[in-house]
């Protein structure tokens, strides 16, 4: 089997680390797992005048940037101008700032420093926004290995990334892999529309796509978790209530203007004016770390949220009881499965998520026998898997309420139907499966030169066919000679290719 190569913008030693985020997670999970080689910035800043070096410890080759790269590749173009498009945040992106090179010049760096260490037969696997430059930066330095890239975050809809200025540049540097993962078959559509669209891209009869003068293949790969590391969990005996009837709702959100925490916070103070009788007997613990904190848009969001829960705990709170905990600071990894199995609810309402972790996690901490119930966001990718969540609109505040208190009254039939249909989604969608599919999905597009591998389920075969002799009645009919088919997720998503170029 080939070696796994896995890049990212933070490599993170989670031995060492004090907490770490779900792609960090999943992707230690990878290199446990297929002894994959981690490659990817280390978290410093290197010192004026220090050498590039790529520091070898285990499995994790890192390296440092600048203080100048940090600020305009980290800081500028992915969290200032893609984290906010890719959010559909456009009022806050700063296209303006000049950021688009340093990025580019960064991810070529980085090429530089990866590619001796490459070998012939090696899979590449390119993680997240801040490195959609870096396959092409590999092709440009003479690399021909497989090459997937995987968007954590979700695609928007093709006029808003059409807004970035570099768009065209950002596609013709997507086109330099083999395979595009995304989250969700939204995003897939999203990307599929502008690729046709924006950069005249074509789908071709195997159901691939034609873009500039390659072919890609583009499928959706819902992201999940080590369902083990959250079913073991046990209540945390650190937030057992002075008053037994207490219910806790949780909250775990990165301090971040695309969770809609500002929002979170009115519901909860609409829901206890409006009903009155849980005053008292309810509790709303937010757990929010601080991220991107040098990043303008993320310098209000604090100040906010700290408004909004003082005004709420002052108007309805008690000598013994504060409605809203709301906490600034990282908790470690081991305790947040007892925080959510503490929990009679969790509320994960993000404006837009490419997928959510949390949403998981806290299905899976669950008791079978007495589970929580889980709100979720319209606008969260988990949606289009965990659908017997609450689903609420975020900006909608009235509705938000009223499900708050629907999910304090759900009966516990429901509430564990409910759980076993959601809990059946994380395990058939865990962390494994993730990456397992889209590596096998990879190699078969590896595999693409060789008809024999390819195979499409029996009606998406017959709808290109169709296709096909209706816009050229002399083209090799799909999965013929010299023709290749993408089965499994990119069937599905050739289906929807096809409809969106009709
Ligand atoms: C991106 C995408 C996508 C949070 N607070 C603490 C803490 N966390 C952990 C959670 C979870 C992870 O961080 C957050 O993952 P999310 O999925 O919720 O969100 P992002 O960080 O925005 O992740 C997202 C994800 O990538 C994976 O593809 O789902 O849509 O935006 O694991 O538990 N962990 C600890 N302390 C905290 O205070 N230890």
């Amino acid at each position: 089997m080939s070696r796994i190569i896995l890049v990212s913008n933070r490599v993170v030693d989670l031995r060492k680390a004090p907490q770490a985020g779900g792609v960090a997670v999943a992707l230690a999970d990878v290199v446990r797992s297929l002894g994959a080689l981690w490659f990817g910035w280390n978290g410093e800043i290197k010192a004026e005048g220090e050498e590039d070096f790529v520091r070898r410890e285990g499995r994790l080759a890192t390296v440092k940037l600048s203080a100048t790269e940090h600020q305009g590749y980290y800081l500028g173009y992915a969290n200032s101008v893609l984290w906010p498009v890719f959010h559909n945040r456009l009022d806050v992106a700063q296209f303006e700032a000049g950021f688009f090179d340093q990025y580019v010049d960064v991810n070529g760096h980085l090429a530089e420093l990866l590619r001796p260490l490459l070998r012939d037969d090696d899979v590449i696997w390119v993680h997240d926004y801040h490195l959609i430059p870096l396959g092409a930066e590999l092709r440009r330095r003479g690399v021909t290995n497989a090459i997937g890239f995987y968007l954590h975050i979700p695609f928007p809809p093709w006029q808003t990334f059409m807004a970035i200025p570099e768009h065209e540049q950002l596609a013709r540097a997507l086109a330099a892999y083999d395979l595009i993962g995304l989250q969700t078959k939204a995003d897939v559509a999203n990307l599929i529309d502008y690729m046709a669209n924006g950069v005249n891209g074509r789908i071709v009869p195997d159901g691939r796509i034609r873009l500039f003068d390659r072919l890609l293949s583009v499928a959706s790969f819902p992201v999940g978790i080590d369902v083990a590391d959250f079913a073991k969990a046990k209540r945390d005996a650190r937030l057992v209530q002075a008053r037994a009837s207490v219910n806790r709702i949780i909250g775990v959100d990165r301090l971040d203007y695309t969770k809609g925490l500002p929002q979170k916070l009115k519901a909860f103070g609409r829901f206890l004016e409006k009903y009155p009788q849980y005053q008292g007997q309810v509790v709303l613990t937010q757990i929010a770390p601080p991220t991107r904190q040098n990043v303008d848009a993320y310098a209000d969001i604090r100040h906010q949220l700290e408004t909004l829960a003082g005004s709420i705990n002052g108007r309805f709170g008690e000598l013994d009881w504060v409605p809203i905990h709301y906490i600034h600071r990282s908790t470690p990894r081991r305790r947040l499965a007892g925080i959510y199995r503490s929990s009679r609810i969790a509320m994960v309402t993000p404006l837009r998520d490419g997928m959510n972790l949390v949403a998981k996690e806290y299905v899976a901490a669950q008791d079978a026998d007495d589970p929580g119930v889980l709100i979720l966001s319209q606008f969260a990718g988990a949606v289009e898997e965990m659908s017997e969540a609450l689903i609420v609109n975020p900006y909608n505040i009235e509705e938000s309420a009223d499900v708050i208190r629907t999910a304090l009254e759900m009966q516990l039939d429901e509430r564990r139907a409910r759980y076993q249909s959601l809990m059946a989604a994380v395990r058939k969608h865990d962390v494994r499966s993730w990456y397992q599919s889209f590596l096998a999905h990879l190699e078969r597009v590896r595999g693409a030169d060789d008809p024999s591998r390819w195979r499409s389920p029996e009606p998406i075969r017959a709808a290109l066919e169709k296709l096909v002799e209706a816009k050229d009645p002399q083209a090799p009919s799909p999965g013929g000679r010299g023709s290749s088919i993408v089965a499994d997720h990119a069937s599905e998503d050739s289906e929807l290719a096809l409809k969106t170029c009709q």
